[in-house]
């Protein structure tokens, strides 16, 4: 047997269709060769993102018709609560529509023009964003590791103490707003955090007195990788781990559309009252009444079963198991990708797929775009098109990770269709060579690789 045994058995099936070699040319060059604006229906696996993309189970589908659609003190309000409670452990729980509501309400409750460097083990777009548009700075303090594509540190995730106080020194602790660390790196390739990282940093923090907030997003499959690879856990439940992991900040951001198995919702959690109850004044100016902050009751019923689900062990076996399913046959078959193989995706290396497009030719994107129009599979660039330009300078940043991300929806394709994508990978990359880069033609100011728009350079 080669791939991993799905715990669940498929209930209900979408059809897809696949487009032919000309219809998919077609299709990316009327998308601007973003994968980002190809309409879902010329798409036949859709890798793009693991976020809202799950399969929800039956239980989670009953919950839906469990709604209780008051504008206040829902039940399922209260569900979720005790959910987020008892697998988290915070104390205190704000709703919001998703990921970036959260960002966006912690970003106002702890960024003042004269307090506004927020330190994070690599940025993500959209919190960088938040941050940025207040006028705040986000230094990068993850360790070096994270940086280089084939280093197999277990845990490449980690935050660099040093960097980080380094950070504080320099800027002054008076001016860092929060500490901010992310669970599985989403841009380092879904890289974990080990526990023993989150406890010094936290130790570090209280020496300075400062906050710190997590972006607990993907804190499931790093709570697997913990179990997996860091001493002395790996006998304990997934929930015990979550519940130390959170133990060492004040306050998190989650986007439930990742570990929580569902389509939409997010929220805000803490431990500190102070942050908990300036969020709750802010949620109903920005997302709505703090017992259902832009989610539906349906919406919270769901998530609140989806976050105890996706803590179960078998599930996140199977789950880390298919993306490695897929990681082991492109290194078979001698792709670059980032290793080790992480939580929600395997990352290809555009910088050594195609050694011979310049940076400012944008590898990444031109490889997504190949990957498209070779086999109508859906991946994304996560690359300098995403990392954008310095405000200070205007210029073009190329991070050393220039990626396209081959994201696993949870619970969506088989192992075969696994298979299909290795296959379609590996035919771009036998004829690499007669692929050239792109050229951006259009290019929004904020978060641009969402709309940007390229053409094929002659
Ligand atoms: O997409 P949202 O608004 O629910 O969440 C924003 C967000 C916050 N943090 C992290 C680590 C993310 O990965 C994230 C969203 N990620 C997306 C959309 C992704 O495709 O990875």
């Amino acid at each position: 047997m080669r791939g991993p045994i799905e715990p669940f058995k498929i209930k209900m099936v979408e059809r897809v269709r696949i487009l032919d070699q000309e219809q998919r040319t077609e299709a990316i060059k009327n998308a601007g060769y973003n994968t980002f604006l190809l309409r879902s229906e010329d798409v036949y696996i859709d890798l793009l993102t693991d976020s809202g993309t799950s399969a929800m189970s039956d239980d989670q589908w009953a919950g839906m018709m469990l709604g209780d659609e008051a504008y206040a003190g829902s039940r399922n309000f209260y569900n979720l609560e005790k959910s987020i409670q008892e697998v988290l452990g915070y104390k205190y729980v704000v709703p919001t529509h998703q990921g970036r509501g959260a960002e966006h309400i912690i970003s106002r409750v702890l960024i003042k023009p004269e307090k506004n460097i927020v330190p994070r083990n690599m940025y993500f777009t959209t919190s960088k964003a938040h941050v940025e548009l207040l006028g705040g700075e986000m230094p990068d303090v993850v360790i070096d590791e994270a940086h280089e594509p084939e280093n197999e540190y277990p845990f490449k995730g980690n935050t660099d103490l040093d960097k980080l106080e380094r950070v504080i020194i320099e800027k002054g602790a008076e001016k860092i707003a929060y500490v901010n660390v992310e669970m599985n790196v989403n841009m380092a390739g879904g890289q974990p955090v080990s526990m023993e990282n989150l406890r010094k940093v936290r130790e570090l923090c209280n020496s300075y007195d400062l906050k710190v907030v997590f972006d607990a997003t993907r804190s499931s499959e790093n709570a697997y990788f913990i179990k997996e690879r860091e001493e002395g856990y790996s006998d304990r439940d997934i929930r015990e781990i979550l519940n130390e992991m959170m133990s060492y900040s004040d306050a998190c951001i989650y986007s439930a559309k990742k570990d929580c198995l569902v389509n939409i919702g997010g929220f805000l959690a803490a431990n500190d009252k102070e942050i908990y109850e300036k969020a709750r004044n802010l949620v109903v100016v920005y997302e709505g009444l703090h017992t259902y902050g832009g989610m539906a009751g349906r919406d919270m019923e769901a998530l609140s079963r989806g976050l105890r689900e996706g803590t179960d062990a078998r599930y996140l076996d199977y789950r880390t198991k298919q993306v490695r399913y897929l990681g082991e046959m492109l290194m078979e078959y001698k792709i670059p990708i980032v290793k080790p193989i992480g939580g929600h995706g395997v990352f290809l290396n555009a910088l050594k797929f195609f050694p011979h497009i310049p940076r400012e030719q944008w590898p990444s994107q031109t490889l997504a775009a190949a990957i498209y129009e070779g086999s109508a599979v859906r991946t994304m660039e996560r690359g300098a098109v995403s990392r954008g330009r310095d405000h200070k300078t205007g210029e073009n940043i190329f991070p050393n990770l220039e990626l396209v991300r081959v994201t696993i929806p949870r619970r969506v394709y088989t192992n075969t269709q696994m298979e299909y994508v290795a296959e379609s990978i590996k035919e771009v990359y036998e004829n690499r060579d007669r692929i050239t880069g792109l050229k951006m033609v259009y290019e929004p100011r904020d978060l641009r690789f969402f709309m940007a728009r390229f053409e094929k350079v002659a």
